[in-house]
């Protein structure tokens, strides 16, 4: 089978996510950093024009889009069946926590590159907005989460909605943009899924790119 690789970061949630998924899946892949976000050649993403990531290599195939690669690595393993995806979500409140945790997630990109990488002053009506939501919908997500755990299949494998929450929360304890602590419900989960052995093969480091590098 050709050697996949996952193009990104081992700082980002999304890409996270996407090897929370391979462990979990017991899918071999190489990770393949990207050290620098400000690079504007797509060569750079694996030829993805919206110069994001992470993105999925397999070969000549590239799949862009952090669900994307999740869908293609249960795929690959055989195990779509066993995920519980988005579109079998019941209910509006689970549909709204999952939406929720997207909005966590690109609300955190915004901010980090904003304000840290591209230093915009973070007193703009743009990042001040994108801290009030974050904070709402954390607050929301808090109150919510035990009944959006409770609504899902029992024998589920795995869920895009724990595995992106737990992602999404952790990485707030690494980049610390809106502040996270005060969150029981959401703490209390995370402890609970950060014992998983994919959650502890994935940890947040910024990847130093080789000394002879760019
Ligand atoms: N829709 C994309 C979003 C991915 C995303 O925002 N990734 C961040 C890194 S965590 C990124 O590419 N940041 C660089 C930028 O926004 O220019 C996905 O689902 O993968």
């Amino acid at each position: 089978m050709t050697q996949l690789q996952i193009v990104g970061r081992r700082s980002s949630h999304f890409t996270r996510l996407t090897r929370l998924f391979a462990e979990e899946l017991g899918i071999a892949y190489e990770i393949v950093p990207i050290f620098d976000m400000t690079e504007r050649a797509p060569q750079i993403y694996a030829d993805n024009p919206a110069l994001k990531l992470p993105i999925l290599r397999a070969g000549e195939e590239v799949v862009f889009g952090t669900e994307n690669i999740c869908r293609a690595l249960a795929d690959r393993a055989g195990a779509a069946d066993e995920i519980v995806w988005p579109e079998r979500l019941r209910g509006t409140l689970s549909r709204n926590a999952q939406e929720l945790v997207w909005h966590c997630m690109t609300a955190q990109v915004q901010i980090v590159f904003g304000t840290v990488v591209s230093k915009l002053p973070s007193d703009n009506v743009y990042f001040e907005k994108a801290r009030q939501g974050f904070e709402g919908a954390l607050a929301w997500l808090d109150a919510h989460v035990a009944e959006a755990l409770e609504a899902l299949p029992a024998n589920r494998r795995l869920s895009l909605f724990e595995a992106s929450l737990f992602c999404m929360i952790d990485h707030l304890h690494f980049r610390k943009t809106v502040p996270v602590e005060q969150y029981a419900s959401l703490q209390s989960f995370v402890r609970a899924f950060g014992e998983r052995p994919s959650a502890q093969r994935t940890p947040y480091q910024f990847d130093v790119p080789p000394a002879s590098g760019r």
